[in-house]
């Protein structure tokens, strides 16, 4: 063995633990680290603001279920990146950010940038530490990357002082991470197999993350033996395949009215993975809480999820993989006393999505555009939005059916649609990526769109464009009718900035113009901005920016 920087130690256990991508935005306070990243297989990607880099990382981390790594440097990068470790918190996704500190012999003075990562992370991370000395990087990364991905995963924040990385120390690597597994007892899974047979129209949601693609295969094996309907909560579609005859559909905000009749009818409801918040659990409506939890079979991997806000007729701790795994392997009943249900479900799902029956107001119509999408794109497009009503197009009409093709934050957080798209275009340069973003959603971390150019990751970017923070001023107009306030937007010509950027770029006002824009997009090769001018009345697949206003002045 010999000796190494604190820097170069930091890079090799990335390497160790699998490390692909490093996100970041540089500082002088790790300057050690991109030192030994020059010599590295790990790429380093460079972004333009620590926003759209955690946001990628998170993006990392979901598609592979293996820590995404962000870096970034002191006060105003940690606190520029924080929404992206809000997002990795609230969607239980691993991911760890590293932030040059100030160094020891300075901390405390309210040094240049300097900041106290454990008070400002302390609520948002699963765990934050400084590590002070060059010799404890192999043991506390590789307890960051096995904290990141046991139990529940989430967030870790690593502060590195930057006189530390300068450090040279003698010390062993650390062998690669393995996450912990936990599988279900054999006593669980007869207390779910006798719930199971006595009910009459059970449903199972499946949520949560820590999910594998074998994990999901396993979960359809179930399903099929059982021959159980199977909804998805809010965002989480890539965990069963919309095309399957056992898929009930999505459960978020707004779902299938009779999707919604389904689980509050259901006298058992199978949630695997998810933790049934506010969103899938319309405002904790569905569920008396503490309450009338004997209905509910709760899988989880975090024992602190666990009768949390619902007291579980069935908790069983376990990941989601490891449960779908052992129920795949549950003898199949001859009979259920809800045959059909499922099949019922599934048709109750088709006529939801279609997006044929759906017209709007306006030139550019959006369920016209999803049919061209569904008629033209591969199955495993990975789609990637952030928050706001444009991605109701998306999450209801495009048929998910691939792992690891949904990139779309459960927290609700704008922004994150193109950063997510570069990531996963960086992870899978085959994999077709489209990314929606509203012309708020855009605004907010479309600098990206360089870092899709720098690195040359033709991304397509569907910017729906309404003038307007729509889901605000939809809101606005029910609770106080005609009276717009805060929301207006006046936009830039956002084809012409995909071209000033180096890319391509379409403007698209009539619904049969995207077709060609579309596939001049896609055959440019190049990173491409589709720019979507919607009616500002086109709020909703069934409802106007109008009838929601009228609906409200009558109630008045
Ligand atoms: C970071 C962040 N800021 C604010 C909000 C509140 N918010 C939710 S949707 C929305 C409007 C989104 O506007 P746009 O992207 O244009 O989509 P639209 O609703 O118009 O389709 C806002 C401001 C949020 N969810 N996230
Ligand atoms: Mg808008």
């Amino acid at each position: 063995m010999s000796a190494r920087t604190g820097g170069q130690i930091l890079v090799d256990q990335l390497k160790i633990h699998g490390t692909s991508h490093v996100f970041c935005v540089p500082g002088e306070s790790y300057l050690a680290v991109l030192d030994a990243l020059h010599d590295s297989v790990i790429k380093t990607v460079i972004c333009r603001q620590e926003g759209g880099a955690a946001y990628m990382a998170e993006a990392i981390g979901k598609l592979t279920g293996k820590p995404g790594i962000v870096m970034v440097t002191r006060g105003p990068g940690a606190t520029n990146a924080s929404p992206g470790i809000h997002i990795a918190s609230q969607d239980s996704t691993p991911m760890i950010m590293f932030v040059g500190q100030v160094a020891r012999d300075m901390k405390e003075r309210e040094a240049f940038q300097e900041l106290d990562y454990k008070a400002v992370f302390g609520t948002m991370a699963k765990w934050v530490v400084e590590i002070d000395r060059a010799d404890r990087i192999p043991e506390l990364v590789s307890r960051a990357f096995h904290v990141a991905t046991q139990g529940r995963p989430g967030p870790v924040v690593v502060a590195l002082p930057e006189d530390m990385l300068t450090e040279m120390a003698d010390v062993a690597d650390a062998r690669p991470f393995t996450p912990a597994v936990m599988k279900p007892g054999a006593a669980d899974m007869e207390a779910l197999q006798r719930r199971l047979l006595a009910a009459r129209r059970p449903v199972v949601l499946a949520g949560g993350s820590g999910w594998s693609e074998q994990g999901v295969k396993d979960l359809q094996a179930f399903a099929e033996n059982f021959d159980l309907p199977v909804a998805v909560t809010f965002r989480r579609q890539m965990l069963f395949p919309a095309d399957h005859p056992n898929y009930a559909g999505d459960f978020g905000i707004g779902p299938n009215p009779k999707l919604l009749a389904r689980v509050k009818e259901a006298d058992l409801i199978l949630l695997v993975g998810g933790r049934l918040s506010e969103m899938p659990s319309q405002s904790y409506s569905l569920l008396d809480i503490p309450g009338d939890g004997e209905r509910l079979v709760h899988i989880h991997p975090g024992t602190e999820e666990l009768n949390r806000v619902y007291r579980a007729g069935l908790g069983i701790l376990a990941t989601p993989s490891a449960f779908a795994g052992a129920a795949a392997g549950l003898p199949t009943p001859n009979s259920v006393n809800w045959q059909g249900e499922a099949e019922q479900a599934h048709r109750d799902y088709l006529a939801w999505s279609d997006p044929g029956p759906v017209k709007t107001a306006g030139d550019v119509q959006m369920p016209g555009i999803m049919q061209h999408l569904i008629e033209v794109m591969p199955a495993d497009t990975v789609y990637c939005n952030g928050a706001g009503n444009y991605a109701t197009w998306v999450h209801r009409f495009w048929p998910y059916r691939a792992f690891g093709s949904q990139l779309a934050p459960t927290s609700g957080s704008m922004g994150y649609g193109v950063p997510a798209s570069v990531a996963a275009k960086a992870l899978n340069p085959k994999r077709d990526v489209v990314a929606f973003a509203g012309d708020g959603c855009f605004m907010m971390n479309g600098q990206e769109f360089a870092t899709a150019l720098q690195y040359d990751l033709p991304i397509i970017v569907v910017v729906v464009d309404n003038g307007m923070y729509g889901t605000i001023r939809m809101h606005q107009e029910r609770e106080y009718p005609g009276r717009v306030s805060g929301t207006q937007l006046r936009n830039p010509d956002f084809a012409a900035l995909a071209r000033a950027y180096g890319g391509h770029g379409e403007t698209v006002r009539k619904t049969e113009e995207f077709a060609g824009a579309l596939d001049r997009a896609r055959t440019s090769g190049k990173p491409s901005i589709i720019h979507c001018l919607i009616d500002p009345e086109a709020i909703t697949p069934s409802r106007s920016l109008s009838d929601i206003r009228n609906a409200s002045l009558k109630a008045k």
